[in-house]
C-alpha cells in the first residue's frame, strides 16, 4: 500500500479495529513500515526466520572458545537463539526494526578529559531497553488488529541474535567490529525484534561494505577483536565495565583510561558515521549531568544518591558498588593526584570490590612513601582475601615519589 498520513488514520479507525478488514502480504507490509515510521522508527526490514542459520555456526565457535566470560545466560539454549522457529515455533517472519541515537558530539573527545568520566553514549539518556519496548508493543498491537495474527515483541535480553536478523532483513552488516552498521546512519542504531505469524514480503540482506578498513580493529585499547568480524567480549571494555561484576582483571587497567560505563571507540571511528544523524529522541539524548560528569563527584556517590542520579538510565543496572569500582579505575587513570583523597577514603568502604579497586587506584596517584604508611594501616584490618591481594600486587607497583 502506498498511501500516505491519510491512509494510517483509516487504517487506525473503527473497521480496523473490530477486525472486519485484514491486511496481509505487500499491503500489511507498507502499512508496517508506515506506523513503524510514526511511532519513531527509523529503520525496518523483514526477514525469514531461517535466514540467520550460517550465523549459528559462528555463535557456536564464539561459545566454544568462552570469549562470552560470565555471561552464562548467551549459552543457555543456543538452539533457541539461533533458530527463531525454536524460540516460537509460530514464527513466520521476523520485522526488525532500528532506532537511531546518533550523538550530538564524538564520544572520542571526552577521553582527553582524564578527571571526568566517560559514559557511553547509549547510556546518557534513558534506558533505550523501556523506550523501544513500548514502541514495538505499540507497533505490535496495530499488527494485531491488522493481521488478526499472533506477534511477540524482543528487545536485547531475549535470546534473539538481532544482529544477523538486522543484516538479513536489510538494515545493515555486521561490520568488522561485529556491530551491525547503517550506510544511512552509520553505527549508532538499536535494535529491536517482532516475530509474527503473519506471512510478510521479505527485504534483500545487506552486503558487507567494510572493504579494506580496518579503523575499528586498530582503535580498540585492548585488542577485543581476535580477528575481524571476532570479538572476544572477555576484553571489551564494555563488557569489563557493565557485565564483569568482581574485581577488573590488572591486564585491562590501564587501556580502559576514563570509560566508566561501556566504550564506544571502535563504532566511533567507523568512517560510515559520515552520513550518521543526530537522534531525535529527546528521551535517549544525552543528559546534560551524564555528559561528563566529575570523578570527584562520582566517587562520593552512596547507594542512594546512585540510584537518583542513575533513575531511569541504564547505567543503575550495575548497582553502586559495580559503578564505583569503574570509577576508581577512572581516577586511577587520572594522573591527577587531587583525585587520591577520594580513593584514600574508598579504602574504608562497606564493599570489598570498591575497597580493591581503591588499592589500585592510590598505587597509581600517590608516592611509595604514602602508600606504604596507608597499606601498614590498612591491611591490619582488612579481612577480605582478595583486598589483600591487591595490596600485596600494588605495593610493586606503587610509583616513586
Ligand atoms: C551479548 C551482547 C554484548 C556483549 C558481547 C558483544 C558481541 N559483539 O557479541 C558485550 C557486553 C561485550 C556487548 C557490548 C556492546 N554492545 Co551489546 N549486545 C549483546 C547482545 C545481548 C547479544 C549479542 C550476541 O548474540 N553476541 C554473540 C556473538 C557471537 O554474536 P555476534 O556479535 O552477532 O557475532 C557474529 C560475528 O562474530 C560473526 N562472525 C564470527 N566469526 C566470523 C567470521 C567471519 C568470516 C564473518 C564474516 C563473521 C563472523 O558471526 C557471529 C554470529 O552472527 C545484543 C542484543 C541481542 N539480543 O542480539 C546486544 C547488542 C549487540 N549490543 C549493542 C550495543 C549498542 C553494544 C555496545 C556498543 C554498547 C557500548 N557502547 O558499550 C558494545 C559494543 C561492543 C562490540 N564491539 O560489539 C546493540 C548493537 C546495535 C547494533 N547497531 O549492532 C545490541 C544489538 C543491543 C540492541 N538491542 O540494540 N554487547
Ligand atoms: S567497545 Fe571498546 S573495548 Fe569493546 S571492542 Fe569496541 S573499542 Fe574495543
Ligand atoms: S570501522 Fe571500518 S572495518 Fe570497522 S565496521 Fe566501520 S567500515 Fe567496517
Amino acid at each position: 500500500m502506498a498511501g500516505g498520513r491519510a491512509g494510517l488514520a483509516e487504517l487506525r479507525g473503527p473497521r480496523l479495529l473490530n477486525r472486519a478488514v485484514k491486511l496481509s502480504g505487500a499491503d500489511l507490509k507498507s502499512a508496517l513500515a508506515q506506523e513503524a515510521r510514526a511511532l519513531g522508527f527509523d529503520s525496518i526490514g523483514v526477514t525469514d526466520p531461517q535466514s540467520i542459520a550460517p550465523a549459528a555456526e559462528h555463535f557456536r565457535e564464539f561459545l566454544a572458545a568462552g570469549a562470552h566470560g560470565d555471561m552464562d545466560w548467551l549459552a543457555t539454549s543456543p538452539e533457541r537463539r539461533t533458530d527463531p522457529r525454536v524460540l516460537w515455533p509460530g514464527v513466520r517472519s521476523v520485522i526488525m526494526l532500528g532506532v537511531n541515537y546518533g550523538p550530538d558530539e564524538s564520544p572520542l573527545q571526552i577521553l582527553e578529559k582524564r578527571s571526568r568520566g566517560a559514559i557511553s553514549v547509549y547510556a546518557q539518556g534513558d534506558d533505550y531497553h523501556d523506550l523501544i519496548k513500548k514502541r514495538l508493543k505499540a507497533l505490535a498491537r496495530w499488527l494485531v488488529a491488522a493481521s488478526g495474527d499472533e506477534v511477540k515483541v524482543f528487545v536485547d535480553t531475549a535470546a534473539v541474535m538481532e544482529k544477523p536478523l538486522a543484516q538479513a532483513a536489510g538494515l545493515g552488516w555486521q561490520g568488522k567490529h561485529t556491530n551491525l552498521v547503517s550506510r544511512e546512519l552509520g553505527s549508532w542504531l538499536f535494535l529491536g525484534a517482532i516475530y509474527t505469524a503473519s506471512d510478510l514480503p521479505r527485504d534483500e540482506a545487506d552486503g558487507d561494505h567494510c572493504g579494506s578498513c580496518r579503523a575499528c580493529q586498530d582503535i580498540c585499547p585492548t585488542a577485543a577483536f581476535p580477528a575481524p568480524y571476532k570479538l572476544d567480549a572477555r576484553r571489551c571494555i564494555s563488557y569489563l565495565t557493565i557485565e564483569n561484576k568482581g574485581p577488573i582483571p590488572h591486564e585491562f587497567r590501564k587501556a580502559i583510561g576514563n570509560r566508566i560505563y561501556g566504550c564506544d571507540d571502535c563504532l566511533a571511528v567507523c568512517p560510515w558515521n559520515k552520513f550518521a544523524q543526530q537522534g531525535r529522541e529527546a528521551k535517549l539524548a544525552a543528559r546534560p549531568e551524564l555528559r561528563a560528569p566529575e570523578l570527584s563527584e562520582l566517587a562520593r556517590l552512596d547507594d542512594g544518591a546512585f540510584r537518583a542520579l542513575f533513575a531511569k538510565s541504564p547505567v543503575k543496572r550495575i548497582g553502586r558498588d559495580r559503578f564505583v569500582r569503574n570509577v576508581l579505575i577512572a581516577i586511577g587513570n587520572s594522573q591527577d593526584a587531587s583525585l587520591a583523597p577520594e580513593a584514600e577514603r574508598l579504602l574504608a568502604d562497606d564493599s570489598a570490590l570498591v575497597r580493591g579497586a581503591a588499592v589500585w587506584a592510590l598505587a597509581q596517584l600517590v608516592g611509595r612513601e604514602k602508600f606504604g604508611a596507608l597499606a601498614s594501616r590498612a591491611t591490619a584490618g582488612e579481612s577480605d582475601a582478595a583486598v589483600r591481594a591487591e595490596w600485596r600486587i600494588a605495593d610493586g607497583v606503587s610509583p616513586s615519589p
